[in-house]
């Protein structure tokens, strides 16, 4: 890394993030409630957790109780990059050693693998010291493996003992804090005194219910976002020109899409969730977005924002029975259909009568070639990989279609359209100060929980659109919080994906709004996530938090 920083992270190393009040405390203390159960599904999670099912809830108080013997511990950061992960070691670190001085904490390197591997660095005050309050999991780096199979398992018991380990802490999204539950359920059945806890991270803002209030992430990556969609409303405002349809990160759910229409306003957002409950079409997709560019046509605005998030052409009926088909003729014959020699040759296979119907046919057909291409290939986990299907594009190809056939029956309308992908460029925006404090306060917590040897927990931080002075730590089981899904297509216990509730508050602001957004030019200019200044800028949650909340 180079040895140059700039001045805006020089003033951030002494950002002192703030902390709720019990965590500040010298004398902590973990209380424990009553036992839990999930809220589905009961005995199978029992039957796979017979060690950690049903633990009590936990909350950390004042008080004398937790001992402050030196502890050895290791810390990972598992899937992608998420604001804050950084501050969460930091917190950590300065958790344990305010206990005991002689406490040490590993670095497991480039996310699970380096814990199965048994690869770590030593993390040191200096090399803490160098990543406060900064974006990024360049400290220690991450990884997508999972620490899944029985030989995985085996291989961290044995790469703990070995190094006297007494807790691990992942740090990850609702698919890696279950594969905690799981190492945390195998290290106590094989008596291990390693125990495990996580803490909930992912820009995608879906690993939420009643006890996690939001992951970590999403606040910065959403703010970053907004400030870019902000800029180009304004750019849209100026040249009068340009449609812009942009797509925002967010593997399934739209919450990050939701928050930005919030916070920026756009003509049109398309939430996946409500497309999947009305059963619309692409078509039927299309037609809306048509209908609004029409009608800014004749206001004499040919111009526009169009938000889209990543996660939408699963939630489209007729694409997700398209992809469903392909799965199952992949299924079937994937080498065959891979040795036909052309697109052409694999287009007509996968399409021919006996493979698909003829909407589904249709559907492909009207696909152009590159996507078509992608809906034909699987990632190592049997799922489409979806992030390299440029949905933007897709739209403003179909709309351009749309546009021409109403063009040959008499109407004109002026369509210049640019596509834009926001993505990685939030995921490792300097934390805000909400993400700063807020994982800064998880890290301390994810420590105490360590000291309190507890495990198979998720820790927690609520209260969160209060100030700091109100917020209140403590962790779930993670048993509580499993059901059933249909992950890489089979029966899966995991942490209950939270996806956009349409009853909720943040998406009936949005659906109040729209179409006055659609047609006029509210737009808001949200601007740079801002670190100095007065506290109701900086320190502000996001929109969709404070609308749950009723804050
Ligand atoms: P996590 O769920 O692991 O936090 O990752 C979320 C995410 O940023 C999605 O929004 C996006 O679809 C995906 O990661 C991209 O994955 P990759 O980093 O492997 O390109």
């Amino acid at each position: 890394m180079s040895a140059r920083i700039s001045d805006l992270q020089k003033q951030r190393a002494g950002y002192q993030p703030k902390l709720p009040p019990a965590l500040r405390s010298g004398k902590i203390k973990v209380e424990l409630g009553a036992a839990t159960e999930p809220a589905t599904d009961r005995e199978a999670i029992r039957k796979e957790f017979p060690n950690t099912y049903g633990q009590p809830l936990a909350r950390i108080v004042h008080g004398e109780g937790l001992e402050s013997t030196p502890l050895k511990v290791g810390v990972v950061l598992s899937g992608g990059q998420a604001p804050g992960g950084h501050n969460v070691i930091a917190g950590f670190f300065d958790a344990l050693k305010a206990a005991n001085s002689e406490s040490r904490l590993f670095g497991f390197l480039k996310g699970p693998k380096g814990v199965i591997k048994g690869r770590y660095k030593d993390l040191t005050a200096e090399v803490i010291d160098r990543y406060r309050n900064t974006g990024g999991f360049d400290m220690i780096m991450s990884g997508r493996d999972k620490i899944e199979s029985t030989e995985h398992l085996a291989a961290c018991k044995s790469n703990f003992n070995d190094m006297d380990l007494d807790g691990l802490v992942v740090i990850g999204g609702d698919d890696s804090n279950t594969n905690a539950a799981v190492l945390a359920e195998y290290l106590k059945a094989q008596r291990s005194k390693t125990v495990v806890v996580g803490v909930p991270k992912t820009i995608d803002g879906d690993m939420k219910n009643d006890q996690i209030e939001v992951s970590f992430g999403f606040d910065t990556a959403c703010k970053t976002y907004s400030e870019l969609i902000g800029n180009i409303c304004r750019d849209a405002t100026s040249a009068v020109k340009y449609w812009h349809f942009i797509r925002l990160m967010g593997r399934a759910a739209s919450h990050v899409a939701l928050e930005c229409a919030l916070q920026t306003q756009p003509n049109i957002t398309l939430i996946s969730e409500e497309i999947q409950a009305k059963g619309t079409t692409l078509e039927g997709v299309v037609d809306q977005i048509v209908d609004v560019i029409v009608k800014r046509s004749e206001a004499g605005r040919n111009y526009g924002i169009l938000v889209v998030p990543e996660g939408l052409p699963e939630f489209i009926s007729d694409i997700k029975t398209l992809i469903d088909h392909l799965s199952a003729i992949l299924g079937r014959e994937e080498k065959y259909i891979h040795s036909l020699p052309s697109h052409e040759d694999r287009f007509q296979h996968v399409t021919s009568q006996d493979q698909m119907d003829d909407h589904s046919a249709r559907v492909y057909g009207s696909l152009p070639q590159d996507i078509q291409e992608v809906l034909l290939r699987r990632d190592e986990h049997g799922n489409v990989p979806l992030s390299q299907v440029k949905t933007e594009d897709l739209l403003i190809d179909l709309v351009s279609d749309k546009l021409g056939s109403l063009e040959a029956h008499g109407k004109k309308v002026k369509f210049s359209p640019l596509g834009h992908f926001f993505g990685y460029e939030g995921r490792c925006a300097m934390p805000s100060n909400f993400d700063a404090d807020y994982c800064y306060s998880l890290g301390h917590a994810a420590a105490q929980f360590v000291r309190a040897r507890l495990t198979g927990y998720t820790v927690n931080i609520q209260n969160l659109t209060r100030p700091s002075d109100q917020w209140i730590a403590g962790g779930t089981p993670v048993t509580m919080m499993l059901n059933k899904e249909v992950r890489k297509g089979e029966e899966t216990l995991v942490i209950k994906k939270a996806l956009v509730d349409l009853d909720g508050e943040p998406f009936k602001r949005f659906a109040a709004n729209r179409d006055n957004w659609a047609l006029n030019d509210e737009y808001v200019f949200p601007g740079p996530v801002q670190y100095f200044g007065p506290s109701e800028i900086c320190d502000a949650p996001t929109i969709t938090l404070a609308l749950e909340k009723g804050a």
